[in-house]
């Protein structure tokens, strides 16, 4: 999709559009086998993935204009990537690079991009909700024309901007959907440890909007239902989508599930694969023939692995970024810790890559 601001929408065929989400899903599926392999070789500090997850990320975001925003909660970067972020930058944001966008203040595997609407993603979880309906009811205060859909994962419904984020959204009404990707944990606690209500949608009620449960590894039921929030959105009727998937591997390249969860529980999880159910539709309908799968990934593959090489031999970020962006001129004060920084620097030497990876 283009990255461009408009609110064209590139008309496609049925095949076109198919098989271009099952690209958009392979393309998450080896972003993410590529980004742990270079963080079990300690050439990137951390990695969460969003394998299992493809259908439920992709097929919500396809129902967003290029105009719309995106509030990811954490594992929607795949979705970033489709609307028009350049690989060049998610990598570069791996590696917190000299070309990462958020000059290595964020941890990395955090992504952010100005030209798609994809505001910076925040570890503090639910955070974002209240970050995304505030920017919703803007657009409908300033007459923006602007779709807002805010992600969380099931642990999110817990936190307290969840609360307040749909009960503003149903109050004053604005152009946002809230999607809830539910891959049954938040880190160790399973999600009938996190609620007793029989849905996460069953939540929205309380909040006076409609709430929607689909099966999240169904591409085709996540794009329908995900039309349908943002044609409610459009008539500023917030609404709940939740997706029920599963998180196929560790919460991320920090964890252990084998700890908490039964494997028996991933294996059956792995039959219902969204990108090889997805596959087998399209082959039983004749859209994709045996070899369109394996000749995605290989394109998919050379192109992640030319930027990886890209992205490795880039300058690291410049250490004099730390006191920049914060006042239009540097202030005595940060100067003055900036030197006696690079002082302890000079003494003690470099951190190294690897140093100070966040623990989960
Ligand atoms: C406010 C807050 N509490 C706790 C944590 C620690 N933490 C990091 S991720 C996570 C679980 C998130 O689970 P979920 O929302 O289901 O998203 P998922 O990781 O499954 O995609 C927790 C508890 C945090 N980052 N922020
Ligand atoms: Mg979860």
């Amino acid at each position: 999709m283009a990255s461009t601001r408009t609110s064209a929408q590139p008309k496609l065929t049925k095949a076109q559009e198919a098989q271009a989400l099952l690209r958009h899903m392979l393309t998450i599926r080896v972003l993410d086998e590529r980004m742990l392999k270079l963080q079990r070789a300690g050439r990137v500090g951390f990695a969460g993935s969003a394998t299992g997850l493809e259908a439920s990320i992709i097929g919500s975001a396809w129902a967003l204009r290029p105009q719309d925003w995106l509030w990811s909660g954490l594992r929607e970067g795949g979705a970033a990537v489709m609307r028009g972020m350049p690989l060049a930058d998610y990598i570069a944001q791996m590696y917190c690079n000299s070309n990462d966008s958020a000059k290595g203040r964020q941890m990395c595997n955090h992504f952010q991009h100005k030209g798609t609407n994809y505001p910076s993603w925040s570890s503090v979880i639910g955070t974002q909700i209240v970050h995304g309906v505030g920017a919703a009811y803007a657009a409908k205060l300033r007459g923006v024309d602007e779709v807002h859909a805010i992600y969380g994962g099931d642990g999110s419904t817990s936190s307290n901007g969840f609360h307040s984020g749909l009960n503003f959204a149903g109050v004053w009404k604005v152009p946002c959907y809230f999607v809830i990707i539910d891959n049954g944990w938040a880190i160790s606690v399973c999600s009938r440890n996190q609620t007793a209500a029989k849905s996460y949608a069953d939540k929205a009620a309380a909040y006076g909007l409609p709430g929607f449960e689909v099966d999240g590894n169904d591409v085709t039921a996540v794009v329908a239902a995900s039309r349908k929030c943002h044609a409610l959105a459009l008539k500023h009727q917030p609404s709940l989508l939740v997706l029920k998937s599963y998180r196929m591997m560790g919460h991320s390249s920090s964890d252990d599930p084998t700890k908490y969860r039964d494997e028996k529980e991933v294996a059956a999880w792995q039959k219902r694969d969204p990108i090889n159910a997805f596959e087998k539709k399209l082959l039983a309908a004749k859209l994709i023939d045996k070899k369109h799968r394996a000749k995605a990934e290989a394109e998919i593959a050379a192109m992640i692995d030319a930027e990886i090489h890209h992205q490795e031999a880039a300058p690291k970020m410049a250490l004099k970024t730390l006191v920049e962006d914060v006042y239009a001129e540097v202030p005595r004060h940060l100067r003055r810790q900036y030197n006696s920084f690079i002082a302890v620097a000079e003494r003690l030497g470099h951190a190294t890559p690897g140093d100070g990876a966040f623990p989960l």
